[in-house]
């Protein structure tokens, strides 16, 4: 008999590709739907007649241990959260009830229902946030900036205080940004190649963005999910960080789109006065709406207890994400979509 999974957050990039991963490994897959997130199914479209949808939200404990009675798994994949870190300012409250508290309502609801569940709990590199050491590693201490990092701390101790306390099969994985064309509109990423191809296609004129100083280390999401499934089959839980071991800035990120597109970018001016100009014409501006109360202005992660332990690795690199993401965008618009 083949493995059953329970995945929450599905239905986002991360769940999508999850779901496709484990059903080419003959898993049963079963995933949480919020009542509200019926109109958002796209990335599960091409694989929906072999997952089973039930109800249920992170806010609500019954509902948890319901799913889980319902789906007997024999894994929980614990990736949905309210995970737009500026969105995080603006409903701090609910965020920290989903992203970190909902987190605790899912190990309680797996102890109650059945402990020898193993626990996946999708933990970020937000955490590192002002980070105290470069690279970030898993013994690197935690300084996160916004009020989602504080609430993916909340839920990275809870998975390692119920593990310590219950002797619970309970991963944290440390993830460090992860991009695909899957991708939500509203990051950073898929923002600058979505409007980048709209802008080639002379569908857009300008792309307005915040820091472009920001760095991160961007790695393939369909890359990540394996480490997710890699560290339930150890022998033992344990938590670990997943990166590429590189950092690159958005304007990095938006030179290569745009070259991508046959545009070369060059830059003219400072802080919110800098443009990013093609033959002549500022197509890249900076809106100060777009900067946050207090960014993160580096990560770059360490991987290599991931890498000695689990045998991960990565496979796809920096340029082939980001060409990727940009070719993706320009069929989508050349088929109707936006
Ligand atoms: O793409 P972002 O919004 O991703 P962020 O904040 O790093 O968080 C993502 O990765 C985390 C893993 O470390 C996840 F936990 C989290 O859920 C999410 O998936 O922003 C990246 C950087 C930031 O420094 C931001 O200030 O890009 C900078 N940026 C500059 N202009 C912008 C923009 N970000 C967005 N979203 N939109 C802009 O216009």
């Amino acid at each position: 008999m083949g493995k059953v999974a329970f995945i929450t957050g599905i239905l986002g990039q991360d769940g999508s590709y999850l779901a496709d991963f484990l059903l080419s490994k003959g898993y049963t897959v079963y995933g949480m739907k919020r009542r509200l997130s019926h109109e958002h199914e796209n990335n599960i479209k091409h694989a929906r007649d072999q997952i089973t949808l039930v109800s249920g939200d992170l806010l609500d404990h019954t509902s948890l241990i319901q799913c889980i009675k319902k789906c007997q798994p024999d894994e929980v994949y614990n990736l949905a959260a309210q995970s737009f870190v500026p969105e995080s300012w603006a409903q701090p409250v609910y965020t920290g009830d989903v992203t970190g508290l909902g987190v605790l309502r899912m190990l309680e609801a797996i102890k109650e229902v059945n402990p020898a569940i193993r626990f996946y709990q999708a933990s970020s590199s937000e955490m590192f946030g002002k980070a105290l050491e470069t690279p970030q590693r898993e013994s690197t201490p935690f300084y996160p900036r916004s009020p989602y990092g504080v609430a993916k701390v909340y839920g990275h101790y809870a998975t390692v205080n119920h593990r310590e306390s219950y002797n619970a099969f309970a991963c944290s994985g440390i993830l460090f940004n992860h991009e695909s064309p899957r991708r939500g509109m509203e990051f950073v990423t898929r923002k600058i190649t979505n409007q980048a191809a709209k802008i080639s296609a002379g569908m857009a004129t300008q792309l307005a963005l915040g820091n472009l100083n920001a760095k991160r280390d961007w790695g393939f999401a369909l890359d990540y999910v394996e480490a997710m499934w890699m560290m339930l089959q150890q022998e033992r839980p344990d938590d670990y960080v997943v990166a590429t071991g590189q950092t690159h800035s958005v304007r990095e990120f938006v030179e290569l789109a745009f070259k991508r597109l046959g545009m070369n970018i060059t830059w003219e001016g400072e802080g919110v006065n800098e443009r990013g100009l093609v033959d002549g014409k500022a197509v890249v501006i900076v809106d100060k709406k777009f900067y946050r109360p207090a960014d993160v202005e580096q990560l770059v992660g360490d991987a290599s207890k991931a890498g000695a332990q689990l045998g991960w690795k990565q496979r796809t690199s920096f340029p082939e994400l980001v060409n990727m993401m940009v070719d993706n965008d320009v069929k989508m618009l050349k088929s109707g979509g936006s």
